[in-house]
C-alpha cells in the first residue's frame, strides 16, 4: 500500500500481471519496456480500477534509456521502494548451432539490463534507507540444461547477483533482495526462438503439462514485497506440479 514500483518487462507475461497486481494492491507503478503502446494500455487499466500507473518506454541494454525512465518515475511519484527486475529473453538453441547474435543479447538484457536498472535504482534506495529489489531468474538459474546453456549461464548470473546483492545492501542499507525462480510459465518468452528444433521441443513440453501462469508468479512477488520487514525471502522456486525436471 502506497510503495512506489518499477517492473521491467512490464508490456507482457510475468511482467505485466505483477504490475497489474501490484498496482491493484495500492501500489504506485512504473511499468518499463520497449513497447508502449503495451504499456499505456495496461496503464489505462490500472487507472480504470482506481490505481496509478505511469508508462515508462524503456530498453535495458541502454543505461541512458534505464536512467531516463527511472527519473520520469521519481519525478513522477517521488522515489523507488521496489524494483523488479523481470525483462528477459530465452531464445534457445544448441551451442553448435553458434547463434552468436542471440547469446549476446541474452547476455545484454538478461544480465546487463539487470545492473542498468539497479544502478539507476539503487542511490534512491540508499537514500531513502529502504527498498526491495526482486530479480526474476529461473529454475535455468539453478541448474543446467543441454539446449538452453546460454539462458542458463544468464539466469545463473542473475542469481549470483542477487546473492550478492542481498548480503551487501540487507544490512548496510536496509534493501531486501529476492531472487525468484520459476519454471515453465505460459507467457510470450517461447515465441522469440528462432531454432526450429527447440520451438518445437517446447511446443511438445506445452502439450504434456500445464504451465504455471503470469499470475502465479506476480502472487509470487506480492507474497514477498508484503511481507514484513524484518523479513526477506530470499530465494522463491515456483514450479508447475507437473514439470518433472
Ligand atoms: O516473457 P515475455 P516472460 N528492454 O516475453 C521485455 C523469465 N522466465 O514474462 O521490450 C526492456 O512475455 C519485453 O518487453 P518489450 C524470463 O527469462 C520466464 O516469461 O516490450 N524490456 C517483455 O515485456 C524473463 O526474465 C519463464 O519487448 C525488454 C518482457 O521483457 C522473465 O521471466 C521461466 C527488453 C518479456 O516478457 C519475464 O519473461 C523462467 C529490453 N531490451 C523465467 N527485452 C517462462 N516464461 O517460462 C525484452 O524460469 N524486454
Amino acid at each position: 500500500e502506497g510503495k512506489i514500483a518499477l517492473v521491467t518487462g512490464a508490456s507482457s507475461g510475468i511482467g505485466a500481471a505483477t504490475a497489474l497486481k501490484l498496482a491493484a494492491n495500492g501500489a504506485r507503478v512504473g511499468l518499463a519496456a520497449r513497447r508502449a503502446d503495451r504499456l499505456e494500455e495496461l496503464v489505462s487499466r490500472i487507472e480504470k480500477a482506481g490505481g496509478q500507473g505511469i508508462a515508462l518506454e524503456m530498453d535495458v541494454v541502454d543505461a541512458a534509456s534505464v536512467e531516463a525512465g527511472v527519473s520520469r518515475l521519481v519525478q513522477a511519484f517521488g522515489g523507488v521502494d521496489i524494483l523488479f527486475n523481470n525483462a528477459g529473453l530465452m531464445p534457445l538453441s544448441d551451442i553448435e548451432a553458434l547463434k552468436v547474435d542471440e547469446w549476446q543479447r541474452m547476455v545484454d538484457v538478461n544480465i546487463k539490463g539487470v545492473l542498468n536498472t539497479t544502478a539507476a535504482v539503487l542511490p534512491h534506495m540508499i537514500r531513502q534507507k529502504s527498498g526491495h529489489i526482486v530479480n526474476t531468474s529461473s529454475i535455468a538459474g539453478r541448474k543446467v540444461f543441454a539446449g538452453l546453456t546460454v539462458y542458463c549461464a544468464t539466469k545463473h548470473a542473475v542469481t549470483a547477483l542477487s546473492d550478492g546483492m542481498r548480503m551487501e545492501l540487507g544490512k548496510k542499507h536496509n534493501i531486501r533482495v529476492t531472487c525468484v525462480q520459476p519454471g515453465a510459465v505460459e507467457t510470450e518468452l517461447y515465441d522469440q526462438i528462432s531454432d526450429p528444433a527447440a520451438r518445437q521441443q517446447m511446443e511438445e513440453l506445452k502439450t504434456q503439462m500445464e504451465f504455471l501462469k503470469a499470475e502465479d508468479i506476480a502472487e509470487t512477488v506480492l507474497f514477498a514485497v508484503k511481507s514484513p520487514r524484518h523479513v526477506d525471502i530470499a530465494e522463491v522456486f515456483v514450479m508447475p506440479t507437473q514439470q518433472a525436471w
